[in-house]
């Protein structure tokens, strides 16, 4: 059995536990200024439409009471540290997917802690005593349906499906609560006739295929009550990003470069952090109507270096045609292997970049310096503000 935790209104919450004048309150956790966006609301102030990714002035037009609170990481990760600390003392088979939500694999833990309902209730017991904070889970026999399961009776819920009902539950469950269906899948399969899970069981698998690509294969597995994803305690990230909403919105493609650059030297720099390669890149743009596209290109080789990464998302957004401005831009690294993997030397290399290059020695030289001094201590010239003087 796969259980699934997720702090309720998690941000928002820790700012209401910390700030007693907040409980009750609607809180709205994100950035204040005309441009900020909510990170989180609490419950009472979701009750009046405010939503995690809203523009800032919609939440506040929504919610003209609510109350703005700057988000505090440093408090939001020690906090969530202390959960995942808690979590580990249930089982090791812990594992983090975000700052406020894991996986654990409690099969097996019987013995120890009872049927998987009496463990759900201590886990619950175990994390308010500890952070005196809620928590939603949720209990399924594969891993998916433990993610959709605590979503179900949020906050402060618990929802367990047994073996028995696996088959009944995919039967009802609405297509759009399965992870990875966004709303442009959820067109497509809704134009096929599809409102819920079970219904993928019923069509041929070339339909599938030519509709919705490799996704409805994985679709078809789930619609079976198949998912051998594992829990993977090693902790490991799977990708590494980093994004902004720009200052103003923009166009200029040299100033959107220099902001890929900006997000490339932090995904890079969390890539050497982690000992970690990537293959793949991944260009996040956000158009100033708030539509969304991400554009991905895998090398031939993995890289770790922040002009690797640079290079591949600016060639990313030259095959974009840019008919709007821009409101966030934001890079990403994914398909991870070690970075011991040995790279395959090129023999006629002409890159940038590679080991032992002059781009590799650079990006030690900065990573280095910036964690002797700080963060952004230093920089690549193309990042420097020209009104700035220093
Ligand atoms: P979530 O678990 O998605 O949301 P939540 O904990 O605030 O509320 P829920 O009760 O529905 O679980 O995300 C956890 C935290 O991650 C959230 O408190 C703030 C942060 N977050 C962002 O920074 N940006 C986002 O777009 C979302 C969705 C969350
Ligand atoms: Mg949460």
């Amino acid at each position: 059995m796969i259980l699934h935790l997720d702090m309720d209104a998690f941000f928002a919450s820790v700012e209401q536990r910390d700030r007693p004048e907040l409980r009750g309150q609607c809180v709205i956790v994100g950035g204040s200024s005309q441009r900020g966006v909510v990170t989180t609301a609490s419950y009472e102030a979701r009750r009046y439409g405010v939503r995690s990714a809203m523009p800032m002035f919609e939440a506040r037009r929504r919610c003209p009471h609510g109350i703005v609170v700057p988000g505090r990481m440093h408090r939001y990760k020690a906090i969530s540290q202390r959960v995942m600390g808690r979590l580990k003392a249930f089982t090791p088979l812990v594992e983090k997917v975000s700052i406020d939500e894991a996986y654990m694999d409690i099969s097996g833990c019987e013995r120890l802690h009872g049927p998987p309902a009496r463990m759900g209730r201590a886990i619950k017991k175990a994390i308010l005593e500890e952070v005196r904070l809620t928590c939603s889970i949720g209990i399924a026999p594969v891993r998916f349906l433990a993610k959709i399961a605590s979503d179900f009776h949020k906050p402060d819920g618990m929802t367990i499906i047994t073996p028995e009902q696996v088959m009944p539950f995919i039967d009802r469950l609405p297509i759009q609560k399965v992870p990875g269906v966004g709303p442009k899948a959820l067109t497509t399969l809704n134009k096929m006739g599809i409102h819920t899970l079970g219904q993928i069981r019923h069509q041929r698998p070339e339909t599938l295929d030519r509709r919705m690509g490799k996704f409805g294969a994985r679709l078809m597995t789930l619609a079976h009550g198949l998912d051998e994803t594992p829990v993977n305690p090693s902790g490991k990230a799977k990708s590494f990003s980093s994004e902004g909403t720009l200052a103003r919105d923009l166009c200029d493609r040299d100033l959107l470069r220099q902001q890929i650059l900006q997000h490339a030297e932090d995904v890079g720099r969390q890539l050497r952090r982690h000992g970690a390669k990537a293959r793949t890149v991944t260009l996040k743009i956000k158009y100033h109507d708030f539509r969304q596209i991400t554009r991905s290109t895998t090398l031939a080789k993995p890289f770790q270096s922040s002009a690797d990464l640079f290079q591949a998302a600016c060639r990313l957004m030259d095959d974009e045609l840019l008919r709007q401005k821009i409101r966030l831009i934001g890079v990403g690294a994914s398909n991870l292997v070690a970075s011991r993997t040995p790279a395959q030397m090129d023999l006629f290399s002409t890159a940038a970049s590679g080991p032992g290059s002059d781009w590799d020695s650079v990006d030690q030289a900065l990573d280095a310096i910036n964690i002797k001094f700080g963060r952004d201590t230093i920089n690549r010239a193309n990042l420097k503000d020209p009104s700035r003087k220093s």
